[in-house]
């Protein structure tokens, strides 16, 4: 079975996707993820450019090979924008072979190890009310579990949560140049707990409870936080501390029995290394689509479980249906899932893919197609043409740029 075609889609119905589509010489299609929020256009090139020639001709069937292929093979190893191309091709690699086998993708991963995949949902608000109404409303969309985030006295703008339609973020994305947002962390440190408080003295002791610092604080910030909210017992503090730096969470570690969860800007198993085998994290939250496909994340998960460190696959909006179809197929067959995020997409960005995965009673579901699951509806995907968008900077009140 010989690829024949590869071809790159970027639409955008709702927020920019990229997609790629490989077709083999017996007539089977597959589909592939490729987005990187607000540097879509950089992926798209190098697929087109300097992978889809490399394709034609190769055995749809050699995923592994194909995947080391396009890694060791490039020389310039890792990065967000090699890895998001390398996942387009191993995931539209993985539907094909799925399809040829007649089986939903969770099948050729060893089977189900669950009946149903458990979600938690962005709750957001400007203040605590506002918060309190926006957990009431995914709790009514059936969520088992809301992540919260809240405006911080004193500060104009905060990631996701300064407009009104639920998920800010949204909207944000759609800046042609990124948007300023504005950042103190003493104030920001000072306020959380209190928003804890609030919300476990209106939803109770057990509603999983997540929060995340969008990679804001030092080390000995995320102790203090981590120690802070140990009386609200969070199912997790995301992202605590700047990304690159591994050993950070030695410390916080020392400090905090609050769980810590990273990895949605990981791309490589390389970036894990030190949190897994030290155990200095509980979740590993990775995305199909930016850690170089279903292959790689495979063996991460089963790595994983060697330290009882679970998977939380990252699923914002910005992932596209073809992702996160990759993602549930995942969930349901490792044996060491712990959640999935899932923020579901516009009505239109459902049309553009139409695909068997559900949603119901706050559990997600692979479905049983052959393969991923997951079409595209290239006219109408050409009828929404790329946007320039840019996710947000953040700024201290000084001026100074900050991490997020
Ligand atoms: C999350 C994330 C997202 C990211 C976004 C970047 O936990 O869902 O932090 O909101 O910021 O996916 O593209
Ligand atoms: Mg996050």
């Amino acid at each position: 079975m010989k690829i024949v075609d590869a071809k790159v889609v970027v639409t955008s119905p709702g927020r920019n996707f990229v997609t790629l589509k490989l077709t083999t010489d017996d007539g089977l299609t597959g589909l592939g993820d490729a987005t990187l929020n607000g540097r879509e256009l950089a992926v798209a090139s190098y697929l087109t450019d300097h992978v889809a020639p490399l394709l034609t001709g190769l055995d749809a069937h050699r995923i592994e090979d194909t995947w080391q292929y396009l890694y060791r093979g490039a020389y310039w190893r890792r990065g967000p924008v090699t890895m998001a191309a390398v996942a387009a091709v191993d995931v539209a690699l993985w539907d094909i072979k799925a399809q040829a086998a007649g089986l939903p993708l969770y099948q050729l991963l060893g089977g189900a190890s669950r009946d149903r995949i458990g979600t938690y949902g962005h709750a957001n608000g400007r203040d605590i009310p506002e918060l309190l109404d926006s957990v009431r409303a995914r709790l009514a969309e059936g969520y088992p579990a809301v992540r919260v985030q809240t405006g911080v006295p004193g500060l104009r703008a905060v990631y996701g949560v300064h407009t009104t339609d639920g998920d800010g973020s949204a909207v944000l994305h759609q800046q042609a140049r990124p948007l300023v947002e504005d950042w103190d962390t003493d104030a920001y440190l000072r306020h959380l707990p209190a928003v804890f408080e609030a919300v476990r003295a209106e939803f109770g002791p057990e509603l999983p409870l997540l929060h995340d610092a969008h990679h804001r604080l030092t080390p000995i910030q995320a102790a203090r936080l981590g120690r802070d909210l140990e009386p609200y017992r969070p199912f997790w503090l995301e992202d605590c501390t700047p990304a690159e730096n591994q050993e950070a969470l030695r410390l916080v570690r020392h400090h905090t029995t609050t769980p810590l969860a990273v990895g949605e800007v990981f791309n490589t198993v390389h970036d894990y290394q030190t949190l897994i085998t030290e155990q200095l994290i509980d979740y590993a939250r990775s995305a199909v689509t930016h850690f170089g496909g279903v292959t790689p994340l495979r063996k991460l998960f089963d790595f994983a479980a060697q330290y009882q460190v679970k998977s939380a696959i990252h699923g914002p909006e910005d992932i596209s249906p073809v992702g996160m179809a990759a993602a549930l197929h995942l969930d349901l067959a490792v044996h060491n899932f712990g959640i999935q995020e899932y923020s579901g997409h516009t009505p239109l960005t459902h049309e553009v893919f139409p695909h068997a995965y559900t949603f119901t009673d706050g559990h997600l579901h692979p479905g049983d197609a052959p393969g991923l699951g997951v079409r595209l509806d290239e006219e109408l995907a050409a009828a929404h043409p790329y946007e320039a968008a840019y996710l947000p900077v953040n700024r201290l009140q000084d001026g100074t740029l900050h991490d997020w």
